[in-house]
């Protein structure tokens, strides 16, 4: 299948002035162009066109390895990540009802989606696999490890998580028992659901965090030391927790963290202690799920020792449509008054969320994804200085979610999208969708890995007034990572993009940078003059 198929590293070649290969690096200049806009008297607009030349270098280094540990490897997710990679990387068919399925990587920006890189002599549109743009590590070669407060083996683990089919199940078993049983985790009852409960059988013991803490460091640096490689990842795909209160002196200082840790203060998660293990020992955390594991301690923490870090929540289907559709109506000028979201499903997340403060932090990060699509337009929606209110105008946004155990991990979402329409008409859209949920989000943790691990190859420089100032590492929160997350973190002070084209674009333009090429164009001008 072509989206598992490998593809040489050197498959997109760029030669031009602004692009340097050597052995070690990749080194690109590229020009940013951006605009100054003064708003003068709230409704005209001086701009002045502004163009900052910056330096990118990626390192090919270790591109064709990496380490990614799960947080919940014994999950609905992390199972059948395990399981996917396991049928791809030995080449396991299965039998369905209907016919013989192949492995594949479908989901996957990086793996099942395409780049235009420009017109060939003839004038046609020439496209390449994402994944050729830049040497990148691929799904097969990931090293698996990881964390489970449940001690089921992996084999078992998969079986309880009927996702996958059994006939590959049948057959992908025996390298599933492989992997054993997963590394004792962190559990505090009160984060997750106290139906959960039942499944916490191999926790690290005792209530102290310090201790906690540093055993999770230690197994970072076995598991690097044990494979003999140096790009590990740390990816939080376990339950959803509830939101930690944020606390002056607790949690909101990179110092009153730490402190908070060697004091078992009652507000760190473990996802948090997760967080700040992988940033003290400098590999990169990702956090999957909807809750505040990175509170504004561990941002600056992870500022301090310029480890990278990129969260909230996978965005699989119902959230990735959302942002899709609620940009398609509000930039055709349409006004959504409501968007009414429900969705039902059955398995363990289902369980977890049908406790209320655990389905809270769902509901955050469901809801905040059409926020800038609305404040981006103020012919529909009147600004906060128009009502006089601490938010702008916004169409009515509802989130429900129930625990259906039949329906298992298929999920059913339903969404109806309600608008103003010209001279006071009403357009409603109603959408329904059912699939398999980890079908949709394993694919998004192996984007999400492999770019995070890329992002971390790459150092920047800014030409502005010394070109031999140092290269530096990116901004450690990886907001290019957006595309994938329902509630991407951004660099405090900076806008949330939601948008899904603009999260693309934004990608595609950066790593398309790296090699010293300007971002996509669509304006095709030489379709459109003699
Ligand atoms: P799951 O409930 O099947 O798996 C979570 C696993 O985490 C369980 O095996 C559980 O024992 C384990 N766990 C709980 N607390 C832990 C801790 N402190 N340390 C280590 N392991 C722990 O859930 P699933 O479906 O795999 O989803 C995982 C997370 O990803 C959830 O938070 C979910 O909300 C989020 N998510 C899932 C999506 C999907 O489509 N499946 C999409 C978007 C987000
Ligand atoms: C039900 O809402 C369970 C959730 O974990 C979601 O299935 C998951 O977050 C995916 O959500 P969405 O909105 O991206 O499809």
């Amino acid at each position: 299948h072509p989206t598992a198929a490998r593809r040489p590293a050197d498959a997109i070649t760029v030669q031009g002035e602004n692009t340097l290969y050597t052995d070690e690096h990749i080194t690109s200049k590229f020009y940013n162009r951006g605009a100054d806009v003064v708003v003068q008297d709230g409704n005209r607009y001086l701009i002045k066109p502004a163009v900052t030349p910056f330096e990118f270098r990626l390192s090919a280094r270790s591109l064709r390895l990496g380490i990614l540990m799960l947080v919940g490897i014994g999950g609905n997710n992390g199972t059948t990540l395990v399981a996917t990679i396991l049928a791809n990387r030995h080449n396991i068919a299965w039998h369905t009802k209907s016919t013989i399925q192949r492995p594949n990587y479908i989901g996957s920006l990086l793996r099942a989606s395409t780049i235009r890189l420009g017109l060939d002599a003839t004038g046609k549109d020439i496209y390449a696999p994402l994944s050729d743009l830049l040497p990148m590590v691929h799904p097969n070669d990931l090293v698996l490890g990881g964390w489970d407060i449940s001690g089921v083996p992996l084999d078992a683990a998969m079986k309880r998580a009927a996702v996958l089919e059994w006939d590959l199940q049948r057959q992908v078993a025996p390298y599933m028992k492989e992997f054993g049983t997963p590394l004792p985790s962190i559990y505090y009852p009160d984060y997750i659901a106290a139906n959960q409960e039942e499944r916490a059988d191999n926790v690290i013991p005792g209530n102290d965090k310090s201790f906690h803490l540093e055993q999770i460091r230690k197994d970072i640096r076995n598991f690097k030391a044990t494979n003999n490689l140096d790009q590990v990842i740390v990816f939080w795909t376990a339950n959803t927790e509830r939101y930690s209160e944020i606390i002056p002196g607790v949690n909101d200082t990179a110092g009153a963290i730490l402190s908070s840790i060697r004091n078992s203060h009652e507000e760190v998660a473990p996802s948090t202690v997760f967080a700040v293990a992988s940033i003290l020992e400098g590999v990169p955390f990702i956090n999957g799920a909807p809750q505040n594991t990175f509170v504004p301690g561990v941002i600056e923490l992870a500022e301090q020792h310029k480890s990278f870090i990129g969260g909230d929540d996978l965005k699989s289907g119902q959230t990735k449509l959302k942002s899709v559709l609620a940009e398609f109506l509000v930039n055709a000028g349409i006004k959504p008054l409501s968007i009414a979201s429900y969705n039902h499903l059955g398995n363990n997340d289902g369980q977890n969320l049908s406790s209320q403060r655990q389905f809270r932090s769902k509901e955050i990060s469901k809801s905040s994804v059409v926020d800038d699509m609305v404040a981006a337009n103020h012919l529909l929606y009147k600004t906060k200085a128009e009502v006089e209110a601490e938010q702008g105008e916004h169409p009515d946004h509802i989130v429900v979610i129930k625990y259906v155990p039949a329906v298992g991990d298929s999920k059913r979402a339903i969404d109806e999208y309600y608008s103003e329409i010209m001279g006071g008409g009403r357009s409603t859209i109603n959408i329904f969708n059912e699939c398999e949920d980890s079908l949709l989000a394993t694919p998004l943790i192996l984007d999400l890995t492999i770019l995070a691990e890329l992002l971390t190859r790459i150092q920047y420089r800014q030409l502005v007034n010394d070109a031999d100032v140092e290269f530096k590492p990116l901004y450690p929160v990886l907001s290019l990572l957006s595309y994938m997350l329902k509630a991407p973190l951004v660099k405090p002070g900076t806008d949330v993009v939601n948008s899904l084209s603009r999260q693309r674009n934004a990608l595609e333009t950066f790593l398309k940078a790296c090699i010293g090429l300007e971002g996509s164009s669509d304006l095709l001008l030489e379709t459109r003059i003699w």
